[in-house]
């Protein structure tokens, strides 16, 4: 995929293009300045100070976590809001009943009203920015305006910021306009645009991740699904991994899990002892960019430079490189804190609570100490499993794509797609308990197809034919799988142990890949037999093993009806070809009971 031979010459003219935007917008929205951030350190300290001066940030304790600080966001603006996301493209259904939408036009009257005078007395910041290594063909640009100096320091760690992008986007001619303001953190007067057409995001009443970090979620997913669709790639809700066999052999995966479901966890996994010689790599931990290589291979790119991680739950045990990695230089939101001005979560074994999220006293009637969508954010260089072949301008090759959800029954813990249209309706069908990344209720069951319901930027009937497509120009394409770390017991336990015992699910898909090992036919799919698994090591009933590795007819019969009433909701846009799989499973089904 060349991109067309550019000269130093348009630097100048495409820097005008930025700047007369700047213009515009700081006439609608009357800062008090401009700063144009050119991503150095230096700029970093300054913003940091600032922000501690203005109690905004607040320093821990410097010698357990050296360089890390605390911000507290609004207590009511602490996740993303779907319900106020939207998807403004000409035409209702190009959006889809998947997204909210609005008329492009008058979306972006209302939004001029919220942003009208909204910066006055502050500073309106210019974020260039660089998603992707910025000498990869597959990168993209984009300029956040926000007035919020706690964006910049994110979007910092988050991406390749400053001078560098803006050097590149001179070279692109084009880049994504992201408008962002943090205005009253009225939830009344919340709302999150996206006019893909247009290739721009206007972001007003939050300052919370995923809304207000411009280059993540709104544009590396939304605007970039959307650009993908007709330029032949992808863009997911996936992480990257590398996996090094004790034969030194690495192969590469990408996974899709709705948020909170363990993205971050497996992209860091720590093999167990019990599996000698095997080591795990990140390449990234939330989103990939998969474009088609002239091999026939799907390669992969991690568009981000850092991660913005769930707290609660990481500890030495789960996993010590997840710890140390957020042990310094960290921004942390919306922790407790401890006597010893250290941050606390739920899960972190020591010491205790002495302020909960909101800075209140911890009173454990008031819930949990630390939110359960409180986040860390740190630089990508800092994860200890970090591989530098996320610098590299091609991506890397990959072997297997894994699906998933957080299923308390039904889903098993693996099983593999027969083929890559089998596998488009399996990563189609994807359903997961919601999780505290979102406002709303929590634990209740929803489709989330390739983990993208809250992030595709145009209608999922036109996304699942370009997977199909996808697919079709492929000639050496990963295997699908899909997994569910999370099936419970009737008393509500875990079944399988998850974490680093999740490898010995990955070395079963790399040995399926290489042809190495063996599988049953059951209707939802290839299911490792009881022997194909490796469970040396791990204490675990050979009847739990028997039954995460099943999947109960009845049930399996009512999630296909429930599957093909979802497809139908997107009418005439589902692809004929997911119907003709849910017929051949449900055929299967019949000869097998
Ligand atoms: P986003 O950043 O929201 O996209 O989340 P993510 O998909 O990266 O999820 P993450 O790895 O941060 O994990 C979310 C929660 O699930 C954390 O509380 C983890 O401790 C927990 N978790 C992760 N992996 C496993 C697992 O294998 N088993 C169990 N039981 N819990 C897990
Ligand atoms: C998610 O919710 O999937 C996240 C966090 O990764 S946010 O950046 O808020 O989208
Ligand atoms: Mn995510």
């Amino acid at each position: 995929m060349a991109s067309a031979p550019h000269t130093l010459a348009s630097l100048p003219d495409i820097s005008k293009n930025v700047a007369t935007w700047v213009a515009e917008v700081a006439a609608l929205t009357q800062p008090e300045r401009v700063h144009w951030c050119d991503g150095s350190t230096a700029e970093r300290d300054r913003l940091r100070e600032d922000l501690v001066r203005r109690g905004e940030l607040r320093p821990l304790n410097p010698e357990t976590f050296p360089r890390c600080y605390l911000y507290r966001s609004d207590p009511a603006d602490v996740a993303r809001v779907e319900h106020l996301t939207f998807v403004c493209t000409q035409s209702q259904e190009d959006a889809g009943p998947n997204n909210n939408w609005l008329a492009p036009a008058a979306a972006r009257a209302q939004m001029r009203e919220l942003f009208r005078g909204c910066m006055r007395g502050r500073t309106l910041y210019v974020v260039p920015y660089c998603m992707g290594p910025l000498d990869s063909p597959y990168a993209r640009c984009g300029v956040e305006i926000t007035d919020s100096a706690y964006v910049v320091l994110n979007m910092g760690m988050m991406t390749r910021m400053g001078r560098a992008a803006l050097e590149r986007i001179a070279l692109d001619g084009s880049f994504v306009r992201g408008l962002h303001s943090t205005g009253e953190l009225d939830p009344a007067r919340r709302f999150i645009m996206h006019y893909p057409e247009e290739l721009a995001i206007e972001s007003f009443g939050s300052g919370y991740g995923g809304n207000a970090l411009l280059g993540k979620k709104c544009h590396a997913l939304r605007i970039a699904s959307f650009q993908a669709r007709s330029e032949g790639w992808l863009a997911e809700h996936m992480l990257i991994a590398g996996l090094q066999n004790p034969a030194g052999e690495t192969h590469y995966v990408a996974a899709a899990f709705p948020s909170s479901c363990g993205k971050t966890n497996l992209a860091m996994l720590i093999p167990p002892e019990s599996l000698p010689g095997w080591k795990v790599f990140t390449i990234g931990d939330d989103i990939a960019w998969l474009q088609p290589g002239d091999d026939g291979r799907l390669w992969a790119i991690n568009p981000e430079a850092g991660y913005f991680g769930v707290v609660p739950g990481t500890n030495r045990a789960t996993n010590r490189n997840a710890f140390d990695m957020i042990s310094h230089d960290a921004i942390f939101t919306n922790v407790a804190l401890t006597a010893d001005n250290e941050p606390w979560w739920e899960g972190r074994k020591k010491h205790v609570p002495v302020t909960d999220w909101r800075g209140r006293p911890y009173d454990a009637a008031n819930g949990p100490a630390a939110h359960p969508n409180s986040r860390f954010t740190v630089a990508a260089t800092q994860n200890p499993s970090y591989s530098t072949a996320a610098e590299d301008p091609h991506g890397v090759p990959i072997s297997a794509l894994i699906f998933g959800g957080r299923r308390r029954e039904l889903a098993p813990l693996v099983y593999e797609a027969r083929s890559w249209q089998h596998g488009v309706l399996v990563a189609a069908s994807v359903a997961s308990e919601t999780t505290a990344a979102a406002t709303g209720q929590v634990g209740v069951v929803r489709r989330d197809p390739m983990a993208m319901k809250p992030f595709t930027g145009y209608n999922f009937g036109d996304y699942f034919a370009h997977w199909l497509r996808m697919g079709q120009r492929l000639a050496h394409a990963p295997r699908i799988f899909h997994v569910n770390w999370f099936r419970q017991n009737a008393a509500g336990q875990y079944l399988w142990p998850g974490y680093g015992e999740n490898l010995r699910v990955l070395h079963w898909m790399l040995e399926r890949c290489a042809g190495r090992v063996g599988a049953q036919d059951g209707a939802i799919g290839l299911l490792p037999r009881p022997q194909d698994l490796n469970v040396t090591g791990v204490e675990i009933d050979p009847a739990v093993l028997a039954e995460l590795t099943s999947v109960p007819a009845s049930a399996l019969q009512r999630e296909l009806a429930e599957v093909r009433v979802y497809l139908q909701g997107f009418g005439a846009r589902t692809p004929v070809a997911l119907y003709e799989e849910l017929d051949q499973i449900g055929r299967r089904l019949e000869t097998q009971v």
